[in-house]
């Protein structure tokens, strides 16, 4: 670290001298590998974007021009050379750096994300301000070709063509998502970059003029790029394109941003990049070092990865199992095939599998228009980023009574990936429409349990679980569906019971256990369904103790234990009520169960919660 222990801000890199900046880069890559191996994190993208990070700061007046990363999961070199750098090792640990951008993290992160798509938007937003404030600083977005596959992003585009007002994307292409590149955008990108007798005829245009000024040559280039690609998606919208330049060569990409930095207007720089670059086994797997928990720097092994079957895996083998048997069954996700599990699905069932881009809301509205033709559509989405389809949920799926299934895979806190990631807010956001069930499973072995009854219930139906290993219980061979509303009583308490969902009901059955320690005789009762609430289990409860308790791992405002309330009220019953969840704050990083444990979702919090509020009135 040679030359970037001297760089603590990007004012001492703009000084430097620009043929040091390979080594910089090197030494910025060395910092990355090694601090992720150690805490996990996005590698993959961030080494791809470290020479284009470094350029833009290089030659960008920051923080008073404005950089906007799209999702914000490429940016750590970015946080290295806005004087994070003593602190990145704290990266994805509770109260250290968040592993994406926060604007009150640094003054540098001109704009906070974690859902993918939204820099456009953000960016065309800064510049308008800008020109409203008569300011002149520079607005730049750097957006990967997945995010560009969000219909959001496209909104911004064809809205930047209208309103005209100089602003810079960086459309940073390292032909792939977390997964594959999928989509007709790739495929034009992937034109732009193979259209070399373009840059044969730039390099013509450049010849003639190029003994006159080097000035005159610039122009010449610029205009031969733009007359070339005027009829391009891009020019149509109101874009200058420039590109496709090499966007791991901090040299070049320094020269190109010079030279674009004062075009006016609407500009888009295409940047061809290496996801994992500089890391052998990165390069070679991309999608394993995407996003990864702790490694073996040396080897690139992964370390300590949990035997038991996580919630994704069970998940992903019940629906294989279940398509065997029924073919009208089909799979969608959002650019996620790793991640919730369907890439076993994918794999044997090509024909009835699609991967849409980063678009949850087409993906949506896709399954409601399978499901009109009788076909049995699972859309497999993380909870967080469903919260995009609300309306399409509603209006698409719910309204017209369609059955598409939706697997939320992590419902619930998250870790490391914290705020924008968890998911907190799926039972109150989507509880609320007609029709719609929710369900949540206790286990792994309920997982495939309900999957088989949401295929079976001929209605919209939501399944949340949670992010990580399964309880390690035994499978049952044979899937069978459950009756759906109807909770399950694991036992039952004279002082109180607890009506628990989900990944909750594991934790309020041992925090009964600490309870019956001190002589508290708390029952527990898996509710398995948000929607419809089991009334009768709730009655029940309520004759053996008018104290009940509701946990959930989900926001409290309007959340289970806000639907237990209603119910009681609208049933006219009488109840002394504790309601644990998540209260009105958003959660930040941090490691699941220490999370958790914050938030008071843990057995021994659980236990203490109900015996301050109950103990005590005795
Ligand atoms: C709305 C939304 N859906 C899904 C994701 C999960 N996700 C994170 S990064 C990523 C791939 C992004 O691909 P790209 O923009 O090309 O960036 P790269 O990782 O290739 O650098 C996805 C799907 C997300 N962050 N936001």
């Amino acid at each position: 670290m040679i030359i970037l222990q001297n760089i603590k801000t990007p004012q001492q890199l703009r000084l430097m001298d620009a043929t040091l900046l390979p080594q910089l880069c090197d030494e910025i890559r060395q910092v990355i590998i090694k601090t992720v191996s150690k805490t996990g994190g996005h590698l993959g993208s961030s080494l791809g974007a470290v020479d284009l990070i470094t350029a833009l700061h290089y030659v960008f007046d920051t923080p008073k021009d404005k950089i906007v990363f799209d999702t914000g999961h490429q940016a750590y070199a970015h946080k290295i050379l806005t004087g994070r750098l003593d602190k990145f090792n704290t990266i994805r640990k509770k109260g250290g750096l968040s592993g994406f951008l926060k604007i009150y993290e640094s003054e540098y992160d001109a704009f906070g994300a974690g859902h993918a798509s939204t820099a456009l938007s953000a960016a065309l937003g800064m510049a308008m301000a800008r020109d409203q404030k008569k300011e002149t600083n520079k607005v730049v977005a750097v957006v990967a070709d997945g995010s560009m596959t969000g219909g959001i992003a496209y909104e911004a585009l064809q809205n930047a063509g209208q309103l005209k007002t100089n602003l810079l994307v960086i459309l940073n292409d390292n032909q792939m998502f977390i997964s594959d590149r999928v989509g007709a955008l790739g495929t034009f990108l992937t034109k732009l970059m193979t259209k070399k007798y373009m840059l044969a005829a730039e390099d013509e245009a450049a010849k003639l003029v190029g003994k006159i000024s080097n000035k005159a040559a610039k122009i010449a280039k610029r205009a031969a790029r733009s007359i070339l690609f005027s009829d391009a998606l891009f020019g149509e919208l109101g874009f200058r394109y420039y590109g496709p330049v090499d966007g791991n060569n901090v040299a070049e990409m320094v020269n190109i941003l010079r030279q674009i930095k004062d075009v006016p207007g609407p500009v888009i720089l295409h940047t061809v990049t290496k996801k994992g670059k500089g890391y052998a086994p990165a390069e070679a797997k991309p999608v394993k070092f995407h996003g990864l928990g702790i490694f073996d720097a040396e080897t690139g092994e992964t370390i300590g990865a949990s035997d038991k079957i996580t919630y994704t895996g069970a998940f992903s083998r019940a629906l294989v199992k279940l398509a065997q048997e029924d073919e009208s069954i089909t799979a969608i996700t959002a650019a996620m095939p790793e991640g919730t599990g369907l890439s076993a699905f994918r794999d044997k069932f090509p024909g009835r599998y699609y991967d849409v881009g980063i678009a949850e809301e087409h993906a949506a509205t896709f399954a409601a228009g399978l499901a009109t033709q009788g076909i049995k559509p699972v859309v497999a989405v993380y909870s967080s980023f469903a919260q995009r389809c609300y309306d399409q949920i509603q209006q698409d799926v719910a309204l017209q009574n369609l059955p598409v299934v939706f697997a939320l895979d992590r419902a619930g806190i998250v870790g490391e990936d914290g705020p924008t990631h968890h998911g907190v807010f799926d039972i109150s956001l989507f509880r609320n429409i007609p029709g719609l069930i929710i369900a949540a499973p206790a286990d792994e072995n309920e997982l495939q349990h309900m999957l088989k009854t949401a295929f079976e219930a001929k209605a919209p139906f939501i399944l949340r679980y949670p992010r990580g290993s399964g309880a390690g219980v035994e499978m049952d061979k044979e899937m069978k569906a459950l009756h759906i509303g109807k909770a399950q009583w694991l036992q039952k308490g004279k002082d109180a019971n607890i009506l628990a969902i989900g990944n909750c009901v594991r934790p309020a059955l041992a925090a009964a256990e600490i309870l019956k320690e001190n002589g508290f005789d708390c029952g527990v009762a898996n509710m398995r369904f948000a929607k419809p609430l089991d009334g009768v289990a709730i009655k029940e409860a309520l004759a053996a103790s008018p104290r009940i308790i509701t946990v959930e791992d989900n926001m409290l405002a309007g959340g289970f234990g806000s639907a237990v309330l209603e119910h009681i009220c609208d049933a006219g019953l009488k109840a002394q009520a504790l309601r644990l969840g998540i209260k009105d704050i958003f959660v930040e990083h941090g490691k699941q169960a220490e999370l958790y444990n914050d938030v008071g979702i843990s057995p021994a919090k659980i236990a203490a919660a109900i015996s301050k509020k109950y103990k005590k009135e005795d």
